[in-house]
């Protein structure tokens, strides 16, 4: 009955589950110096499996979320690591094995566990209203201590939110301090329901709002303006009697259009505006603005399935596709119901930020890991971060070498009021050859250069999907400034 992992592609090398919590004072410097501007702390998350997975089999965005801090304070960086001490985690902690089955497939849980909660707060971390709180889209954020990572509970919002889960990727606002996020199959799995909700800078929930879906398809990322919301939905959907045979959650449909629905920040269901286009997918949005009576989203499209382990409902193979960066632009005069497709750059890129002050706002900057020639896939599959300028659009690229990775780069403002794109990115970097990760930090507008601070770590920092910074300011009063 000892613990065995299977021998499985994902969890080779780099992948292989790392299992400890670390605590590390002042990270060693070994390139550089870092600039004392960065007071703060940047949080991340990924998933990292407890226990071998029932099933023999696993997929990258399952497994028990670890959440990941590096403290920035005068020079100094200290690093902590701690898994989420989910009602799941604490279950499979007790029986010492893994109780929940295929992802998001309660139908393949151990019996003793119906009715307990199945997420795993693998993906995000969000700072709103005085709460840093853990994500995972099929489930309730997580709240968890700032300074210890230690897990507190899960938070509804006071009991203001009535959906089940809420996703992973809201949106919080630096000028206002709200945080506007969603649920999808919002009154349980395979339901069509979806909730849009804003939490105030104090964490009230202070609109709502419901609708029906076209189907109860995947809604992962979604994206604001100054004025409207704008909520894609691609054909990754769910079928209860496939659940039901302890089939995958999500199925490829090749026949379905997407659809893409929008409307005012604070509007009704009745004010929403329909858009249907072609079959593609994406998880990911960079940014998106009015101009005029148009809307721009720039995301990273797939011309496909982009998920090759949810397999085609219809049984056609898998066909691949990157994602490649692309503005769909929607006509909100009622002119047309198809958007617009251009493309914005074709090299392959993935995780795109911005500059989070220009959230919904004309923008010119946009950062996201991306492909490099002869470099080595890392677990998301890209070598190189990218940062791609919308006026001139000039994609400017720094790789850590061969045998590297990069995990999603967050942008942090040099100040308060600082211009767009004058400050920093940091980076996780993947060193495959060595086992272990360093972080560095780059100068967003002189990227190519290189990092003007690497800080070595000791151990590897297996994957993480998403994160952000949290100044020290912001921590202290609860309140971003822009
Ligand atoms: C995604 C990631 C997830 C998930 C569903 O990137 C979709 C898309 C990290 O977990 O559960
Ligand atoms: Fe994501």
């Amino acid at each position: 009955m000892g613990v065995t992992f299977p021998d499985i592609p994902l969890y080779r090398g780099w992948g292989a589950p790392v299992r400890t919590e670390s605590t590390l004072r002042d990270l060693e410097l070994v390139q550089g110096s870092v600039p004392r501007e960065l007071n703060g702390t940047l949080y991340r998350c990924g998933p990292d499996r407890q226990y071998p997975p029932m099933t023999g089999d696993d997929i990258f965005i399952d497994g028990e979320g670890m959440v990941h801090m590096f403290r920035f304070e005068d020079g100094h960086v200290d690093y902590r690591s701690r898994w989420v001490r989910t009602e799941r985690f604490v279950l499979q902690e007790k029986a010492r094995r893994s109780l929940f089955g295929r992802y998001r497939n309660r139908y393949t849980n151990d019996p003793s566990v119906a009715g307990k909660s199945m997420g795993t707060a693998n993906t995000n971390v969000v700072w709103n209203g005085k709460r840093l709180l853990v994500l995972k889209e099929d489930s309730l954020p997580i709240e968890v201590d700032p300074d210890t990572l230690d897990t507190r509970s899960p938070w509804d919002f006071d009991g203001a939110v009535r959906a089940v889960s809420l996703t992973a990727h809201p949106k919080q606002d630096w000028h206002t301090n709200e945080l506007l996020t969603f649920s999808y199959q919002a009154k349980g799995d395979c339901t069509r329901d979806f909730a849009f909700y804003i939490a105030d800078a104090d964490g009230r929930i202070v609109h709502e709002m419901w609708f029906e879906m076209p189907y109860p398809g995947m809604v992962h990322d979604f994206a604001v303006t100054d004025t409207h919301v704008i909520v894609p939905f691609f054909p990754l959907i769910t079928d209860l009697e496939v659940l039901k045979k302890g089939g995958p959650f999500y199925q490829w449909h090749p026949d379905k259009p997407s659809y893409y629905a929008v409307f005012p920040r604070r509007g009704r269901a009745e004010e929403i505006r329909w858009f249907r286009g072609p079959t593609v997918s994406a998880g990911h949005m960079m940014n998106a603005y009015n101009e005029g009576d148009r809307l721009h989203l720039d995301l990273a499209l797939y011309q496909g399935n982009c998920f090759e382990f949810f397999p085609s409902a219809d049984g056609s193979p898998y066909k691949p596709a990157p994602p490649q960066l692309t503005r769909l632009t929607f006509d909100l005069s009622g002119r047309s119901e198809t958007p617009e497709m251009k493309l914005i750059v074709s090299t392959p890129d993935e995780m795109p930020r911005i500059d989070e002050r220009w959230m919904g706002k004309p923008y010119r900057y946009g950062y996201m890991i991306c492909r490099q020639p002869g470099a080595r896939a890392g677990d998301i599959g890209m070598g190189a971060i990218g940062r791609i300028d919308h006026q001139t659009g000039e994609l400017v690229t720094w790789a850590p070498g061969p045998d590297c990775g990069v995990q999603e780069p967050i942008f942090v403002p040099r100040r308060p009021g600082a211009p767009e794109g004058d400050g920093w990115l940091l980076v996780l970097v993947n060193r495959f050859a060595e086992m272990r990760s360093d972080l560095v930090v780059l100068d967003a507008q002189n990227l190519a250069e290189g990092p003007v601070a690497t800080l070595r770590l000791p151990v590897r920092v297996r994957m993480t999907f998403h994160g952000c910074w949290v100044p020290e300011s912001t921590a202290r009063t609860g309140r971003y400034v822009a």
